[in-house]
């Protein structure tokens, strides 16, 4: 694939970069993103999973399944695309990684500061007084453990459907689109909000956005450019291309 000359352009002349990253790219790692055919959801429905109703309904149905995420996150490693992000950070004057990914890939690849939009998969708290849960998670127990402190359920600690974004991470990500330059949303549908609504933020405030996705998605239209390919490809071209620029 060729990387088109007008981004390595603007790369180049970028003051502030910013990356929004979504389950796409840890798919080259092993991890089955939410929408895809074979994807995570294919079978169980999100609302009923990663949602506050849904963990009261069946809390050791939806513990059982972020259990089971975790012992393939646990097997899974970075891939290319995540590496090349990582040394992206080093070669602008500002650079920002969003992600919605809660599998912290992108800090084993070495990405020094990660925004985290949806929370993390490893940490846990108590459903009822939010109260870290510290102790040591035994992935091969499937049940359900209890708040030391009030005897609560414990969660993880992801952002469900309905529950709202950390708000310092998302106002960060939101000022963040609208100072960059270059918006490069890599490996997600675009279709939960608000992290969709920062691409078309950015875009809005004069940002060129590059989308990275081997499918078309919603905003694939509104987006500057669409470089349809794998990001494990096709962010280390990009790489290399600026290297050599
Ligand atoms: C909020 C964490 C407001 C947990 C996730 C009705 C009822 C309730 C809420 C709503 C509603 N209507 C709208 C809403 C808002 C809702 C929303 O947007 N719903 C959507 C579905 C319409 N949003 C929320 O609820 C958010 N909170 O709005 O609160 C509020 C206000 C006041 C008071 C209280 C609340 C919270 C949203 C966060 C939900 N948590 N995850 C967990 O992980 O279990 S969302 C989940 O989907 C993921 O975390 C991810 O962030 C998100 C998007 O998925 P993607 O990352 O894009 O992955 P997906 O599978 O969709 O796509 C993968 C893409 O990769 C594809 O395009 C594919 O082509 C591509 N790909 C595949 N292979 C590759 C690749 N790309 C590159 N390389 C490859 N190799
Ligand atoms: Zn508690």
């Amino acid at each position: 694939m060729e990387i088109p000359q007008e981004l390595i352009k603007r790369l180049l002349k970028a003051k502030h970069v910013v990356v929004m990253t979504g389950a796409g790219v840890s798919a080259e790692s092993g991890i089955k993103t939410f929408r895809d055919p074979d994807g995570l959801w294919a079978k169980l429905n999100p609302a009923q999973l990663a949602s506050v109703n849904g963990f009261m309904a069946n809390p050791e149905l939806v513990w059982e399944w972020y259990q089971h995420r975790r012992e393939i996150i646990n097997e899974s490693k970075p891939n290319p695309g995540h590496y090349a992000i990582a040394e992206m950070e080093k070669l602008f004057p500002k650079f920002s990684l969003i992600t919605q990914n809660v599998d912290r890939l992108h800090q084993q690849a070495g990405s020094s500061k990660v925004w985290e939009l949806h929370g993390n998969i490893i940490d846990n708290r108590c459903f009822t007084c939010s109260e870290p849960y510290t102790k040591e998670i035994d992935l091969n127990d499937k049940s359900l453990p209890s708040c030391p402190k009030c005897g609560g359920m414990i969660r993880p600690s992801v952002v469900w459907f309905g529950e709202m974004l950390p708000q310092k991470v998302l106002e960060y990500a939101e000022v963040a689109s609208k100072d960059c330059d270059v918006f490069l949303s890599v490996g997600t549908s675009a279709e939960v909000y608000p992290a969709a609504g920062l691409p078309l933020l950015a875009k809005s405030y004069g940002a060129y956005v590059v989308e990275v996705n081997p499918n078309r998605t919603s905003i694939t239209q509104t987006a500057d450019l669409h470089l349809q390919g794998p990001s494990g490809v096709v962010l280390p071209k990009v790489l290399e291309e600026l290297r050599h620029a």
